[in-house]
């Protein structure tokens, strides 16, 4: 059976969607090594398992208890994603949709909190927001389950929903590096999508170097990172390699949302 993940930021209402999605409980417990409440339920129309993920900003992790859906993405691979984020507060949302675009799995984007957007004037074009993103752009209100139907049956049909095309260009340093890393992860079976890892990384996501650590020698893949770095401080960019893959992504989000949002 399938595993579907729910992802998003804290209080965007994962857990308001978890349960007008799924029928019942089939799990509920705490994520190993952690105190956060692991919640796996059947989704009401047979379509696989629903698994209520962490809250989190970013796959960065900045604890142990952050580090469950990185963990998560990297050991279990599911089929799908839902990412949930807040319509009110879109620009921040995106930092970690972009990180999930990048794992290359079908992702459905849950527009939640719509009443709240709308009612401090903020509207989003989902339209538009879908055709950047390359994925399907679902408004949402979790309390109410408004919308909620329809991601349903976007998930009855998963296989249908397209492939992520999505792909942000790193300029060419970091291309260079993240194809270099590509190239070494090149024998590595069953790893999620490798310009994922690559990026991760290069961030120094500890829960992924850990995984590969475990899994390979990852020495010449830190070098390649390390290499990249001294490259952007020749060309006197001072910032480190994490931070200008962030000032990339945090460019982008703003661009997009120029876009997308009309304030009133
Ligand atoms: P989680 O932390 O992501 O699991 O979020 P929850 O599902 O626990 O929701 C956080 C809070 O937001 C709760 O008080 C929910 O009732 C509320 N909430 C969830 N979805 C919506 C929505 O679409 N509109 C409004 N106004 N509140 C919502
Ligand atoms: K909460
Ligand atoms: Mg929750």
């Amino acid at each position: 059976m399938s595993a579907i993940a729910l992802v998003g930021n804290p209080n965007t209402g994962k857990t308001s969607l978890f349960n007008t999605l799924t029928a019942s409980y089939e799990y509920v417990g705490n994520w190993a090594g952690v105190t956060v409440e692991k919640k796996i339920g059947s989704l009401k129309n047979g379509a696989g398992k629903l698994i209520d993920l962490p809250g989190i900003y970013s796959l960065h992790p900045l604890s142990r208890d952050e580090g469950v859906a990185a963990q998560y993405l990297i050991e279990e691979s599911p089929e799908a994603l839902i990412n949930i984020v807040d319509a009110s507060q879109l620009e921040r949302n995106l930092l970690l949709t972009l990180q999930l675009l990048e794992y290359g799995k079908p992702t459905v984007l849950g527009l939640n909190m719509i009443d709240v957007a709308t009612a401090r004037g903020i509207h989003v074009n989902s339209e538009v927001l879908q055709d950047r993103l390359g994925i399907p752009v679902l408004p949402l209100v979790a309390r109410t389950g408004k919308g909620c139907k329809e991601i349903l049956s976007l998930l009855g049909q998963s296989a249908d929903i397209p492939p992520v095309r999505f792909k942000l260009h790193y300029g060419e340093i970091a291309e260079a590096a993240i194809t270099s890393i590509e190239l070494e992860l090149q024998p590595m079976k069953d790893l999620p999508n490798h310009r994922w890892i690559a990026l991760q990384l290069m961030e120094q996501n500890p829960v992924v170097l850990d995984f590969l650590k475990s899994r390979m020698d990852i020495r010449k893949l830190v070098k390649l990172g390390d290499a990249c770095q001294s490259e952007l401080q020749r060309k006197n960019l001072a910032l480190t390699l994490p931070q200008w893959l962030r000032s990339v992504r945090m460019d982008y989000i703003r661009s997009l949302c120029l876009e997308v949002l009309d304030r009133a």
